[in-house]
């Protein structure tokens, strides 16, 4: 999934895509590169950013869904706004990835009911809070891992509740949402514990303050945004090699060569498991 912010504000491409025709241009460029979906945003959810008004999240997505779908590309719409779900369903979306889980707007969950629309559900405590002070307060857990996979779970079964087939949704920890770099390195250490809930996971870490932090230099100065895409595709090659169904990233083209790689290696140990391997696959082979 590539990442197509139409916003003045994100923190790794605000203010980059927010002409349409540029938009449009660098999501077909992302498809070129491989990815599969392009997640077009029209809000930033940084702590401490301003809620942009309905009509402005409309009339910054929804032309742009509408010319990628028209070409053919697999749209998703992130958004926590059932209004702006539907319009770009409507104008051709083909998932809804939904920050808040289908918390923020009661009228989430109905919708994706109804339209059978994929759902990207991703944990986010505190969905409410627009500060770094009430976001650190949001960010307190004994077991993250666990706590996460139950309040997804939860997340789950409102959706099932209004009506949503399991069978639509998706499961996101939320990787810096709620959660310090420490929790977001427990989460990818257990991703396993995602997996196993049954439904596909998605991932989103790419260009994240906690890989600023880890790839610091000597002056303790959190490496730069645009310096953090080699670890997002290390990322990837993890979370693919867990059996997460989907990275959400901005450089797609490593990451994607990420995802092939960790798919042979799954599709050899599969094999291996299912007693196919052979002593010539053990010892020959080409560099
Ligand atoms: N992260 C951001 C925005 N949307 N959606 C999902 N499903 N998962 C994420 O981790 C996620 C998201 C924030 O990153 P950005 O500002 O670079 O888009």
């Amino acid at each position: 999934m590539g990442v197509l912010n139409v916003t003045p504000d994100s923190f790794s491409d605000g203010g980059r895509w927010l002409d349409p025709d540029a938009a449009v241009t660098h999501g077909l460029e992302l498809r070129a590169q491989g990815a599969d979906l392009i997640d077009v945003g029209g809000e930033s959810t940084r702590p401490g950013a301003e809620r942009v008004s309905e009509e402005e999240e409309l009339r910054r997505t929804v032309p742009v869904v509408r010319r990628l779908a028209d070409q053919g590309v697999a749209v998703s719409i992130d958004t926590m706004r059932a209004s702006v779900a539907r319009a770009a369903l409507e104008a051709g979306a083909a998932l809804v990835n939904d920050v808040s889980g289908g918390r923020w707007d009661n009228a989430m969950p109905a919708l994706i009911a109804q339209t059978g629309a994929a759902f990207v559900a991703m944990h986010w405590r505190g969905v409410q809070v627009r500060g770094r002070a009430e976001h650190d307060l949001a960010a307190q857990y004994d077991d993250v891992v666990a706590e996460v996979a139950a309040e997804l779970t939860q997340s789950l079964e409102v959706l099932v509740a209004a009506g949503v087939d399991p069978a639509q949704v998706v499961l996101d920890p939320g990787l810096g949402f709620s959660k310090n770099a420490e929790h977001n390195w427990e989460l990818l250490a257990r991703l396993d514990a995602l997996v196993d809930l049954g439904r596909p996971v998605l991932v989103g870490a790419s260009r994240k303050r906690f890989l600023g932090s880890l790839l610091a230099g000597p002056d303790a100065a959190p490496a730069p945004v645009d310096e953090r895409d080699d670890a997002t595709a290390a990322i990837s090659t993890l979370a693919a090699t867990a059996g997460v169904w989907c990275v959400r990233v901005h450089a797609v083209r490593a990451s994607v060569d990420a995802v092939r790689v960790a798919a042979q290696v799954r599709q050899v140990r599969q094999h291996t498991r299912s007693g196919n391997h052979t002593q010539a696959g053990r010892t020959t082979g080409t560099r």
